[in-house]
C-alpha cells in the first residue's frame, strides 16, 4: 500500500546522502591515514549519523482529532486504535517494515530509534487491546511505547511517523507527547474542522512548538466531512484566517481532509473516495517537505562538518610533512620535553570540567530555588486573583442551587485562574528568570573563559615548540582549541539547536539554553493548562467541597481559589525541580561539548607528534614513503573539500 508515487525528490536526496557516506568514509581513512585516530572517531560518529538517518513525523493534536486515524489511512487499515472515546495512550511509531510486525516497549525503556532486546512482540490486531487507555486504566502502565513495522513507502524511506496521545485529556500523557516535541523533525498537528485552533490549541502550539520548528509544522485540519457541506468553504475560510493570524503558514502547510474518508476509501480500494478525502495532497506536501528539509537537516551540517575536518586534517598533514624532514632523536627529545606540558593541559582540562560542573550545579539550585518561590507567591495572589475575576465576570457567583451550575462556574472560575497563574509564571519566565540564566552564563564566561584563553595559548606554546622549532612562529587561525571546539561542537550540533555553523562561545551557549527555557517552563507548567486544572481539581474532591458550600458559609471564589493555591503549594517543589532539571540537561549538553572540544586539541597535537616519531622509527633510513603518501592523502582532501562543498551546493541551491 503506497499513497506516494513521485519518489524523485526522496531518490534525489538518498543519492546525496550515499555520496555523503562515501566522502565521510573516504575521509575517515585519510585521516587514520594521517595518523590522527580522535578525529577519526569523530569522523565515524558523523558517518554514523548521516547512515542512521530517520525522519521522525509525530503526530500531535487535542484527543479525538482524529491522529490514529489520519495514520491508518496512510496505512490504509485500521491498525492503531482509534474511537470516539480518548484511546492513545502511548506513542506508537510506525517504521519500516517488509512484513508487518507489532512490538510493545515496557514502561522504562526510552528507546524511540530501533529494536533492542526490550521489545515484545506482538501482533498487529492485538495492539489495540494493549495500547488503548482503558486497556492501561487500571493500575500502573505497564507499556511504554508501541512499534509497528509497516511497508508504507514513505517509511522505506526513512520515516517515523508517531502517533501520540491526546493533548487535552490526561496530565502525564500531555506530557509524553509534549516531551517528545523537541525529538520531531517535524510535527502534524491535527485540529478537528468543527472547533478548529480553539485557544487551547493556540497555547499549546504557541509553547511548546513556535520555540523550536516554526518551519516544520503542518496544519492538518480533520473532519471536513462533518461540515454541513453548504458551510465548507466558510468554515475553512475562517480556519485559515484565525490560524494565519497568528502563524505564517502557505497552503503546502495547512490542509484540509476527511481521515476517516480516506481510511474507508483505501480499505475500499475506492480511489475516487480517497483523492475526494483530500489525504492525498496532504500526503503529497509531506513528501516534498521531507526532501527539501530533511535535506537541510540532515545532508547539509554533515557536508559542512566533513570540510572542516578536511581544514584540520591538511593542517595536520602539514604539521606531520615538517616532522618527518626532522632528526628522529632531536624531534624524540622536543615530545619528551612537551609531555609534562601536554599532561597539565589535560589536567586543565579536568579542571575546567570540574568548575563547570560546580558552576552548572549552583545554576540548577539558584533557578529550582526562584521557580518554587515564584510557585508560591502565585499560590499566594490566588485569592485576589480569584476576586478580580468574580469582579470582572458577568455571572454571578453566589446565586444558585443547582449542581451543574456550581460545576460550570467552578470550571469558569478554574479555567481563569489557572490562566493568571500562566501568565504570571510566564512574566517571570521572560523576566527573573531569563536574567537569572544570562547572568549566570556571564558569571561562567568570567570564571572559565579566561581558563578556557590560558589554555589555548598554552597550547599554542606547545604546538609552536614542536612544530615550529626555526622560531617562524606564525600563528595559525583559529586556533587549535577553536578547531577542537567546533569539531566537537559541529558533532552534536542537532537540528532545534541554536549552534549550527558551530562557532564556539559562550553567548552561543545562552542561545542554545534559552530556547528549552519554554519546553522546560511548558512541562511545569503542564497542570495550570486549559481543561486540565479543572479536571485535576475535581478528581481531588474539589466538587465535593462545592455542594457542602451551603454549610460551610464560604464562597464558591474562595474555595476554588484555595484549591488552585493548595495545588500550586503542593506541586511547587516538583514543579521547581522539574524546570530546573530541564533546563540543567541542556547546559549540562552544551558542557560535554566544551569538554569533548578540549580533549580533542590536546589529542591532536599530541597524535601527530607520535605519529611522526613512529613513522621516524619504523623507516630508520627515510621516510620518502610515508610522505609521499600523505601528499596523496592530501589530494584526496582536496577532492573530498570539492565534492562535500558541491553537495551543500545542490541543497543551497535547490
Ligand atoms: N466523521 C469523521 N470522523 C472521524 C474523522 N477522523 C476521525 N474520525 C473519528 O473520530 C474518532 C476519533 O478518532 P481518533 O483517530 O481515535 O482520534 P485521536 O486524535 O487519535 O484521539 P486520541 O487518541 O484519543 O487522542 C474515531 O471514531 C474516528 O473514526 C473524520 O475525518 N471524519
Ligand atoms: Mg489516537
Amino acid at each position: 500500500m503506497t499513497a506516494i508515487q513521485d519518489g524523485s525528490g526522496f531518490d534525489q536526496f538518498q543519492g546525496l546522502r550515499k555520496e555523503l557516506i562515501e566522502l565521510i568514509e573516504r575521509l575517515e581513512g585519510v585521516v587514520r591515514g594521517a595518523g590522527q585516530p580522535t578525529l577519526a572517531e569523530t569522523v565515524a560518529e558523523l558517518r554514523g549519523r548521516v547512515a542512521n538517518d530517520t525522519f521522525t513525523v509525530l503526530v500531535a493534536g487535542e484527543f479525538n482529532a482524529g491522529k490514529s486515524t489520519t495514520i491508518n489511512a496512510m496505512l490504509g487499515q485500521k491498525v492503531l486504535p482509534a474511537s470516539g472515546n480518548p484511546t492513545t495512550a502511548v506513542l506508537s511509531v510506525v517504521r519500516w517494515g517488509e512484513t508487518e510486525q507489532g512490538f510493545l516497549y515496557r514502561v522504562d525503556t526510552t528507546k524511540i530509534d530501533g529494536l533492542d532486546e526490550a521489545a515484545v512482540p506482538v501482533a498487529v490486531q492485538d495492539l489495540t487491546r494493549h495500547i488503548t487507555i482503558d486497556s492501561q486504566s487500571d493500575g500502573p502502565n505497564t507499556w511504554g511505547m508501541a512499534e509497528i513495522r509497516w511497508p508504507l513507502e514513505l517509511c522505506r524511506r526513512g520515516v517515523d511517523l508517531v502517533d501520540s496521545p491526546g493533548l487535552n485529556e490526561n496530565i502525564e500523557r500531555a506530557r509524553i507527547t509534549l516531551e517528545f516535541v523537541n525529538k520531531a523533525d517535524a510535527v502534524v498537528f491535527v485540529f478537528s474542522a468543527l472547533q478548529a485552533f480553539s485557544e487551547s490549541e493556540q497555547k499549546i502550539m504557541e509553547e511548546h512548538l513556535q520555540m523550536f520548528c516554526h518551519d516544520n509544522i503542518f496544519f492538518l485540519v480533520n473532519r471536513v466531512n462533518q461540515v454541513d457541506e453548504d458551510d465548507v468553504e466558510n468554515v475553512k475560510a475562517g480556519v485559515r484566517a484565525r490560524i494565519r493570524e497568528r502563524w505564517d503558514v502557505g497552503d503546502d502547510r495547512l490542509i484540509f481532509v476527511n481521515a476517516q474518508g480516506a481510511l474507508k476509501g483505501r480499505q475500499n480500494g475506492d480511489p475516487a473516495q480517497v483523492e475526494a478525502s483530500g489525504l492525498p495532497v496532504f500526503e503529497r506536501s509531506l513528501e516534498h517537505f521531507l526532501t527539501t528539509q530533511r535535506a537541510r537537516l540532515k545532508i547539509v551540517p554533515p557536508a559542512a562538518q566533513v570540510q572542516t575536518v578536511v581544514a584540520t586534517t591538511r593542517d595536520a598533514i602539514e604539521d606531520v610533512l615538517g616532522l618527518l624532514d626532522r632528526n628522529r632523536k632531536e624531534l624524540a627529545d622536543k615530545y619528551e620535553q612537551a609531555r609534562g606540558p601536554l599532561e597539565r593541559l589535560r589536567q586543565d582540562r579536568a579542571l575546567i570540567g570540574r568548575s563547570m560542573d560546580n558552576h552548572l550545579a549552583a545554576t540548577r539550585a539558584q533557578i529550582q530555588e526562584q521557580a518554587r518561590r515564584r510557585l508560591i507567591q502565585a499560590a499566594d495572589l490566588c485569592l485576589s486573583w480569584g476576586h478580580e475575576v468574580e469582579r470582572s465576570n458577568k455571572v454571578t457567583l453566589n446565586v444558585f442551587k443547582a449542581k451543574e451550575n456550581m460545576n460550570l462556574l467552578a470550571e469558569e472560575m478554574t479555567e481563569a485562574l489557572g490562566n493568571r497563574v500562566r501568565q504570571y509564571l510566564d512574566d517571570w519566565r521572560k523576566g527573573e528568570l531569563t536574567d537569572l540564566i544570562r547572568a549566570r552564563v556571564e558569571d561562567l564566561e568570567a570564571q572559565v573563559g579566561e581558563k578556557l584563553d590560558m589554555f589555548d595559548r598554552d597550547l599554542e606554546d606547545i604546538r609552536v615548540s614542536i612544530f615550529e622549532p626555526a622560531g617562524i612562529a606564525e600563528q595559525r587561525s583559529p586556533s587549535a582549541l577553536n578547531r577542537g571546539l567546533s569539531t566537537a561542537l559541529g558533532l552534536f550540533v542537532d537540528p532545534g539547536s541554536a549552534l549550527v555553523g558551530a562557532q564556539f562561545g559562550f553567548k552561543d551557549m545562552l542561545k542554545g539554553v534559552l530556547p528549552q527555557l519554554a519546553l522546560a517552563f511548558g512541562i511545569g507548567l503542564l497542570g495550570f493548562g486549559p481543561g486540565v486544572l479543572f479536571a485535576a481539581l475535581a478528581g481531588a474532591g474539589l466538587i465535593r467541597t462545592l455542594w457542602k458550600l451551603d454549610k460551610l458559609n464560604k464562597s464558591i471564589v474562595d474555595t476554588v481559589a484555595d484549591a488552585v493555591a493548595k495545588k500550586l503549594r503542593d506541586e511547587a517543589p516538583e514543579m521547581a525541580r522539574l524546570i530546573s532539571d530541564k533546563i540543567y540537561a541542556e547546559f549540562a549538553k552544551q558542557q560535554r561539548r566544551v569538554d569533548e572540544g578540549l580533549a580533542s586539541a590536546v589529542a591532536e597535537v599530541d597524535e601527530k607528534v607520535r605519529f611522526a616519531l613512529g613513522e621516524l622509527e619504523r623507516h630508520e633510513e627515510s621516510s620518502e614513503q610515508t610522505k609521499s603518501e600523505l601528499k596523496a592523502h592530501r589530494r584526496t582532501l582536496v577532492e573530498i573539500d570539492q565534492r562535500a562543498a558541491s553537495v551543500i551546493k545542490q541543497w543551497a541551491l535547490s
